[in-house]
């Protein structure tokens, strides 16, 4: 059975949904510290958890048998600067309960989310390389880039098979993001429909690595069923699909909803995107276990508008 941790998230909702699509509602155990989110109703077991309570996940891998765990726990880039030690602590502690007890219980596949926010200032800016200059300057980036670290150390050591992607920025409609940096992307679409107007938190230009919710999801899934032996990267593949500014997203929203307007408000989430690459190369994922995007940002931009008018 499969475990999801984090389970009420931005990621977690759309991916429990989308493992109970293919392995079976009942074989998909959703967890995470908040109530069950709306969208999980009825769809399948839902545990509340404390990831930080080892004892607690212990006794719950082996209660319900589980064989794989998704952990999607964790503290964002914005967030995670107003609290650094809190968010180092549970993004760490998180993922080092996880990897023991799946030591300990054998446990056959683990799923945890890196990020793009591991690279830096000092890393190259357009088309990033899958191994180059990785030198974090958010509390968030610094817990992912560290966690890579202890994925492969789990792999190499243990044979654990635990698999990861550096997420670009994500665009959904269905579940709430919880404190990212990339989460303008989001917030305009329902500001556009709400008022026509939108006041973007980062300047105009500022270009950074989104993808669609949809693609991220596929990819996930796609990763998790490759052959293990595909598997050449135990740290955390880059993944890529689009790159766009706030004023591109907004000239394609407007071209839906006329008279949309945008203003620029940078506040302290513009240093956070300025360290951060404009575009990924992720060459190893479409070698390795055949990586391929469908949304770019018009496909993205009709399908947001389509959903949140529903
Ligand atoms: C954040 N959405 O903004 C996340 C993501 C690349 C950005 O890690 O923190």
């Amino acid at each position: 059975k499969i475990l999801v941790i984090g389970a009420c998230g931005q990621i977690g909702v759309e991916l429990t949904l989308a493992l109970r699509k293919m392995y079976g509602d009942n074989n998909v155990v959703a967890s995470d510290l908040r109530e069950e989110h709306e969208l999980l109703k009825g769809s399948g077991p839902y545990v509340s958890l404390d990831v930080m309570n080892k004892e607690m996940l212990h006794v719950l891998v082996i209660r319900h048998n589980i064989t794989q765990i998704y952990l999607l726990a964790a503290i964002l880039s914005a967030t995670g600067e107003k609290n650094p030690l809190l968010a180092w602590h549970i993004n760490m502690q998180s993922l080092l309960n996880v990897l023991d007890i799946a030591k300990e219980e054998g446990i056959d596949k683990v799923y945890w989310p890196s990020s793009i926010a591991v690279f830096g200032p000092n890393s190259p800016k357009t088309e990033t390389p899958q191994h180059t200059i990785i030198e974090p300057t958010t509390i968030y980036g610094i817990s992912k880039f560290a966690g890579e670290r202890w994925c492969e150390y789990y792999n190499h050591r243990y044979g654990i098979d635990v698999r990861s992607l550096r997420y670009p920025g994500l665009i959904s409609y269905k579940s709430a993001p919880g404190g990212g940096t990339t989460d303008y992307a989001i917030e305009i679409f329902h500001d556009a429909l709400e008022s026509k107007s939108y006041n973007c938190f980062l300047k105009e230009d500022t270009y950074l690595p989104m993808m669609y919710m949809p693609d991220a999801i596929r990819a996930t899934i796609e990763l998790m069923e490759a052959p293990k032996e595909n598997i050449k990267i135990r740290s955390s593949y880059n993944l890529g699909a689009m790159s766009f500014s706030p004023k591109e997203i907004a000239a394609e929203i407007g071209k839906h909803v006329p008279g949309f307007r945008i203003s620029y408000e940078p506040d302290y989430r513009q240093q956070i995107a300025d360290g951060w690459p404009g575009s990924i190369d992720d060459e190893a994922a479409r070698k390795d276990w055949g990586w391929k995007h469908e949304f770019d940002l018009e496909k993205m931009t009709v399908d947001m508008l389509k959903n949140l008018k529903k």
